[in-house]
């Protein structure tokens, strides 16, 4: 049985002298885990921009004038080459992002189940980040090969409600029961750098590690502060309090794969190696995250020979999973999830959105809209 962590003893191991932090993560990492072995993953939008959603971090939001191309749903064959690239670039897991608010049951859906598939075949470990997502699609994701589902929590239930206000954490952790009732992985972090105060960061960690299994996986990003976006301004988190955060993720949650994410073009090859030491035991690899620059796979392959670290093979830590053909069967009555809408105002998203409009007053372009691009959704 997992540890039930307090959140005072959640802050106690947070407030360590660093060092000493370090050292208890690095202690923790070598009974659970091989310390040489990271996973490697490798990050695809399968479907860019055009997002409804008003996440103040996120370059793919509609209503903010970004300098991201939108895209519509990529073809069985464009994901498979670029699977297969991955694969052969050493990573053992694929994770398809969709600028999506949640799952709908229709035809971009059954496509993307496809493509699930298709990388299952491969050999790769597949994870999606579509949005919130309802149990039953959950399932068929699940039937069609899928080992992840990733949906990040971000930060403490109060410092959301400054950051997002088109949706509400319960509905995220109501998505992460979902993903866990079909038998999905969880791979579910957060950002540092968002303007949160160490109390925050403590609050995300205790909501995280009271999931119980806790998540097989959890991204800790440093936000990539984006022109145009709310949160352009914010001053970069340092590669100090990026440790500080691995380390205590560590500890709480001894078994899960502690992943370094966006963020890390800021970082020093010697502030990562610090992370590695703290407990991250994964990456994302590639010149591209989702939309913003990554280091490229020659810089990470350096360090990884400096540093004496081998990619981890696929399904390591679990069975790949097998494909059931009724995940095609597409619901006759989809669930009528109420997925909430907050809709309360924050003053720096409203700030952006007005500046977007002005923007595009100027230039004389319409917002980036994309074919297949969610209606804003009630269901
Ligand atoms: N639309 C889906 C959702 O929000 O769940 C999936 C894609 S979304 C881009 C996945 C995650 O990327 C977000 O939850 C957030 O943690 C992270 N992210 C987005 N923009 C970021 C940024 N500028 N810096 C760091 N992390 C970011
Ligand atoms: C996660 O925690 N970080 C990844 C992945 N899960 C989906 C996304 C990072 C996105 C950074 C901004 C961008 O490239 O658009
Ligand atoms: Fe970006 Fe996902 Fe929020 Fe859409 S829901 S704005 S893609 S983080």
């Amino acid at each position: 049985m997992e540890k039930i962590w307090k959140l005072e003893e959640i802050r106690n191991i947070y407030n360590k002298p660093l060092i000493e932090l370090v050292f208890e993560a690095a202690t923790v990492h070598r009974e659970y885990h091989d310390p040489r072995e990271v996973q490697v993953s490798t990050l695809l939008s399968i479907k860019t921009g055009g997002c409804p959603e008003d996440c103040g971090y996120c370059p793919q939001a509609a209503r903010y004038h970004t300098d991201i191309e939108a895209n519509d749903l990529m073809s069985l064959e464009q994901v498979k080459t670029a699977a297969k690239d991955a694969q052969e670039s050493g990573s053992s897991r694929l994770c398809m992002g969709a600028a999506w608010r949640n799952v709908k049951d229709d035809d971009d859906f059954d496509h993307v189940l496809e493509l699930v598939r298709a990388v299952n075949e491969l050999g790769l470990e597949v994870c999606a980040t579509l949005g919130m997502v309802t149990e039953n699609q959950a399932k068929r994701l699940a039937k069609a090969g899928l080992y992840a589902y990733n949906h990040n929590l971000d930060s403490s239930e109060e410092y959301y409600k400054e950051v997002i206000s088109t949706r509400g954490y319960q509905d995220r952790l109501d998505t992460l029961e979902n993903a866990r009732n079909a038998k999905l992985t969880l791979c579910s972090g957060g950002i540092i750098g968002m303007g949160e105060n160490a109390e925050d960061r403590i609050g995300l960690l205790a909501a995280l590690a009271s999931i119980h299994p806790q998540p097989e996986s959890v991204p800790i990003n440093a936000l990539v502060a984006v022109e145009g976006t709310p949160l352009e301004d914010q001053k970069s988190a340092s590669i100090w309090e990026m440790v500080r955060m691995v380390a205590t993720t560590r500890i709480v949650m001894p078994k899960t794969t502690v992943r370094l994410s966006a963020g890390r073009t800021e970082m020093s090859p010697e502030g990562q190696a610090l992370c590695f030491m703290a407990g991250a035991s994964s990456i994302f690899a590639g010149d591209k995250l989702l939309t913003t620059p990554n280091p490229d796979c020659k810089t990470d392959q350096d360090l990884f020979d400096t540093l004496g670290l081998i990619p981890q093979k696929a399904y390591k830590k679990g069975d790949k999973p097998s494909i059931d053909e009724s995940y095609k069967e597409r619901p006759e009555n989809s669930e009528k999830t109420k997925w909430s809408r907050p809709g309360h105002t924050i003053e720096r998203n409203e700030e952006a959105k007005n500046k977007a409009k002005e923007a595009r007053k100027k230039d004389g372009f319409e917002p980036r809209k994309v074919s297949s691009v969610s209606s804003v959704d009630e269901s």
